[in-house]
């Protein structure tokens, strides 16, 4: 039986995917850089450093930013972020989250964060969640971001889980790639044309209980 869950959060424990997507557009737009909804799937679970480059090769504009305009730039979009969410609250919460959160405790499960975002234990306080975590990972201290599967296995070593008895579920492509190296067991929220066919998958959050990750669990 698995012992923890390794949660990501943007995408899984709410919307701030979208957020994230929406402040990026509109930077890159500012730089004249087109992304749309299907590069976004590449950003997703990705650093922000990691993404701001990733969007400056697509426009072709990597060698034309300096090391202090980058760092400008990464600040700007997380500027725009950063107010988009500060009216979070219990109800931005995904359906099924929270009754899944008290399931796992009830069965005395361990929960981690695997979040790569520097605003997540602020997200978490502004849903009043914090207290479901037994670890929250730092990504500052992580040297590799997803898809390297390092902040899965930081999370299940601060909860004191062997790897192999953890879920990990995430949104993303990056963060699928990460909890299959990690050798925890992924669950993904999505399509397959985005995360694959080789896993198990749910739509909807909602789907997302005790008894669903048991049965995928055992299966
Ligand atoms: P921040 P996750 C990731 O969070 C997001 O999916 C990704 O879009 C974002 O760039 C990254 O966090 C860093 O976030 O700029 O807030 O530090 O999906 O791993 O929970
Ligand atoms: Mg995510």
């Amino acid at each position: 039986m698995f012992k923890g869950v390794l949660f990501d959060l943007d995408g899984v424990i709410t919307d701030t995917a979208d957020y994230h997507y929406k402040a990026w557009k509109s930077l890159a737009e500012e730089l004249d850089i087109e992304i749309d909804r299907e590069f976004n799937e590449q950003l997703k679970g990705v650093s922000r450093e990691d993404s701001l480059d990733l969007i400056l090769k697509h426009g072709k504009k990597r060698n034309t930013v300096d090391d202090d305009t980058f760092r400008k730039l990464a600040e700007k979009k997380n500027d725009v972020y950063v107010k988009m969410i500060q009216s979070f609250s219990e109800e931005d919460i995904f359906p099924g989250i929270l009754s899944l959160l008290k399931e796992l405790k009830q069965h005395h499960i361990k929960i981690a964060l695997a979040s790569a975002s520097k605003n997540g234990p602020l997200l978490l306080e502004k849903m009043n969640l914090t207290h479901y975590f037994d670890a929250i990972v730092d990504p500052s201290s992580i040297a590799l971001g997803k898809p390297a599967p390092d902040i899965f296995i930081a999370a299940a070593d601060a909860i004191d889980c062997p790897i192999s008895s953890c879920i990990g579920i995430e949104d993303s492509q990056a963060g699928i790639t990460a909890i299959k190296k990690s050798s925890a067991l992924p669950i993904g929220i999505g399509r397959s044309n985005d995360l694959g066919t080789d896993i198990s998958l749910v739509s909807n959050t909602n789907d997302l209980t005790y008894d669903f990750l048991t049965s995928t669990w055992e299966n």
